[in-house]
């Protein structure tokens, strides 16, 4: 008989059984649809090591050979870093079905595993949004539906500044995910270090941060929480430069039909070439800085 069961790696499923804290990852940020080699080797090595540096474990997710995994061994990384197909939640089941061979999760199908498997706080670079022009192409990532439906602290540097930001912090209202700066009044712009779009709420410290979980738990809500980290501000990039790159960025993906589960990747790839990287080195710390957020409120709400 198939087996459909997801997969705990071994070290995952005893912190998980001890207790301890757990940091769920996804791995298109980690693929070459996220970042270029060998940025993304660096990534996964800075976002593990700065979890593991609390205390905490990380617990990356994918499907490898038809397989939903959960906690990704080293030894497994490489096929996480080359060629994968993007896997959002709605891809879940048929890469499972279909056996696909490397399966880079999303936000949205990482959350879904996050909370099968009980981990509480999951961390990624920039979350998906509503696109600009989605009043007409209809593009809103599942992401924000995800966000709403799973019991997982997200841990993010905001919306990538390609997205409509004004649309996506309504759609995250109208869900009624509970959007909260850490340290910041703005709503964080991604690799951008300055945010001008006000962020509905604030905390400064992990301990006022995991009360706010803790208040939603309480009240027995079983959805997610957003929280959302600005960039380092040595490695963010200027606005005014990015508003340009990300207007070119956009044309070129109109330009050239691109669509769908594509976009995203072919517009990241672009700024990444027109910034020569900086945006890559960006994307790294950024990602490095929330892993550590959130094995800090992983750690806290242990206690
Ligand atoms: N942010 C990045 N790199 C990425 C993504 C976000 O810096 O590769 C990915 C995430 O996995 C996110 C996804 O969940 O893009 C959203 O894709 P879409 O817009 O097609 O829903
Ligand atoms: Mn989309």
């Amino acid at each position: 008989m198939t087996d459909y069961q997801i997969r705990i790696s071994d070290e995952v499923g005893q912190a998980l059984l001890r207790g301890q804290p757990v940091v769920a990852l996804e791995s298109t940020i980690f693929s070459h649809l996220g970042l270029p080699s060998p940025s993304n080797l660096e990534a996964l090595n800075r976002c593990t090591s700065a979890i593991r540096s609390f205390n905490a474990v990380p617990a990356i997710t994918a499907v490898l050979d038809g397989v939903a995994r959960v906690g990704i061994d080293q030894a497994d990384w490489p096929l996480i870093c080359g060629p994968a197909k993007k896997v959002g939640e709605r891809e879940l089941g048929l890469a499972i079905a279909q056996r696909w061979a490397v399966g880079a999760t999303t936000v949205s199908s990482s959350l879904l595993l996050a909370a099968r498997a009980g981990i509480r706080v999951f961390s990624t670079g920039g979350i998906g949004g509503v696109h600009r022009g989605a009043e007409t192409s209809g593009d809103i990532s599942s992401d924000l539906g995800a966000l709403a439906q799973h019991h997982v602290v997200t841990v993010c540097a905001g919306a990538k500044s390609f997205l409509d930001l004004p649309r996506t912090l309504e759609y995250l209202e109208t869900l009624s995910v509970p959007v909260i700066g850490f340290g910041c009044d703005f709503f964080p712009e991604f690799t951008v270090r300055e945010g001008d779009i006000p962020i509905p709420a604030r905390v400064d410290t992990i301990e006022q941060l995991a009360d706010v979980v803790r208040a939603n738990d309480a009240l027995g809500r079983k959805g997610g929480i957003l929280t959302c980290v600005p960039v380092p501000e040595a490695d963010g990039l200027f606005k005014l430069f990015m508003d340009d790159v990300t207007e070119m960025a956009i044309k070129d993906a109109t330009t050239k039909g691109v669509t769908g589960a594509a976009v995203t990747p072919h517009i990241l790839k672009f700024i990444a070439r027109a910034t020569q990287d900086a945006s890559v080195k960006a994307n790294l710390s950024l990602a490095e800085n929330n892993a550590r957020v959130a094995a800090q409120l992983a750690v806290e709400l242990l206690r």
